[in-house]
């Protein structure tokens, strides 16, 4: 009787170690790493400032009935890392981000769509 209870034991201990096994390391910052998504409504992005993990693909989509730019850079000087050109009402552009760091961006057609951020870590 107590080798059998011992023998249910060990059991229960294989599948718990099995279930740990399965389980993918926890990564150490956030954990989007599929993707993620920011939309331009009303003259600006939202969210203003998205957190990503590196390596993850953003996709921004115009709500807007008017045309932006989702144009790298700061202080309204593109930086040449990324550059939708025209983007129409209900057109998206999508950018992965493999480097760590801050990514500033702006519309080049809007003096006000400036100091959005995408914080890659
Ligand atoms: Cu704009």
């Amino acid at each position: 009787m107590r080798a059998h209870r011992l023998a249910m034991s060990l059991i229960a201990l294989v599948l718990v170690s099995a279930c740990g096994a399965a389980v993918t390391p926890a990564s150490p910052t956030p954990t989007a790493t599929t993707g993620a998504s920011v939309t331009y409504q009303g003259f600006k992005a939202t969210p203003l400032t998205l957190e990503i993990a590196k390596g993850t693909t953003v996709t921004w989509t115009n709500k807007d009935n008017t045309t932006h730019t989702i144009t790298s850079g700061t202080n309204r000087q593109p930086d040449g890392k990324f550059d939708s050109g025209d983007t129409a009402q209900n057109e998206t552009f999508s950018f992965t981000f493999k480097d760590a760091g801050t990514f500033e961006y702006f519309c080049s057609k809007h003096t006000s769509m400036v100091g959005f951020q995408i914080v890659v870590r």
